[in-house]
């Protein structure tokens, strides 16, 4: 498919091969895009360059960005925008919670904590939308990563559930702000996938296991369904559709 043929989307996230993002860049690189990559963590340029090395994955740029801090963000939109003059998409897979607060109880959390998880896993999509749209002048698709937690109490997922539900709140509010634009936000719910922050969510395992018996699919969630439900949000199929929360998890929110 052909699908992002000549679109130019940055992927915030790729930590390492297990990452959703990297699940993600693997879809929108077969569907043609040109794919510019931010990264945190000097580790984490390190490994990109590598996966996109061994895959044969010509970036068109790789910038540094910490959605923690503005300037970083004004920076790396910018140096993108210079680079690439127009964006059409972006694709955020990004977030952080102290562990400590991942398990026990929710009321427990701490002030710092709390604003800690809104500030990288939520508010990041709202400062980031508002440097992107500058270069995304032909219209365009933003794509988030949430989690059921933000709608249903799941264990121990706790104050990550209440940023993820800030952060979907913030899809629709987005999405009427950029909409006169052409631009269209929506998030992707994934099913609990193995990734280096899953690892932070105490009893992680056992709600993988759920949805193998639960949910209607009776199966695991992997990245390249994410990837290839995020290539869909970010194409010309999903014109019709913004300030949406699309389930990629096997049906398991509709059930019991
Ligand atoms: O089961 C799962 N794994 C699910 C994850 C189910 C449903 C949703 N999600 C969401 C996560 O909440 C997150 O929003 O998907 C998104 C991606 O998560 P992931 O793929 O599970 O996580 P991981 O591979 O650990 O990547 C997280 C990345 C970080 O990697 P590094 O090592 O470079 O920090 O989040 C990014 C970063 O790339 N990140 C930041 N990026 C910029 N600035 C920051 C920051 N301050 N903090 C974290």
């Amino acid at each position: 498919n052909a699908l992002l043929k000549d679109r130019n989307i940055v992927v915030m996230g790729v930590a390492n091969n297990r990452s959703i993002a990297w699940g993600i860049t693997k879809s929108l690189y077969n569907a043609g895009a040109n794919l510019i990559f931010t990264y945190r963590q000097e580790r984490s340029r390190q490994k990109l360059e590598k996966m996109l090395e061994k895959n044969e994955i010509e970036p068109q740029l790789v910038v540094s960005c910490d959605v923690e801090d503005d300037d970083s963000i004004k920076r790396a939109f910018q140096e993108v925008g210079d680079n690439v003059g127009t964006i059409h998409g972006l694709v955020h897979s990004v977030a952080f919670a102290n562990t400590d607060e991942l398990k026990g109880d929710y009321a427990d959390t701490s002030r710092d904590g709390y604003l800690l998880a809104q500030n990288i896993s939520s508010y990041s999509l709202v400062a980031v939308t508002r440097e992107v749209r500058k270069y995304m002048t032909e219209g365009g698709g933003i794509v988030t990563q949430t989690y059921l937690g933000a709608e249903r109490v799941v264990p121990n997922y706790n104050v990550m559930g209440v940023a993820k539900a800030a952060l979907e709140a913030s899809v629709r509010y987005l999405a009427e702000d950029v909409g006169k634009d052409g631009i269209r936000v929506n998030a992707v719910s994934a099913g609990p996938i193995r990734t280096l922050s899953a690892k932070g969510v105490a009893g992680f395992n056992e709600k993988m296991s759920v949805i193998e018996e639960k949910a209607p699919l009776r199966r695991q969630v992997d990245q390249d369904q994410v990837g290839d439900a995020t290539l869909f949000l970010l194409s010309e199929l999903a014109r019709g559709v913004t300030g949406e929360v699309l389930h990629v998890d096997s049906g398991f929110h509709i059930v019991t």
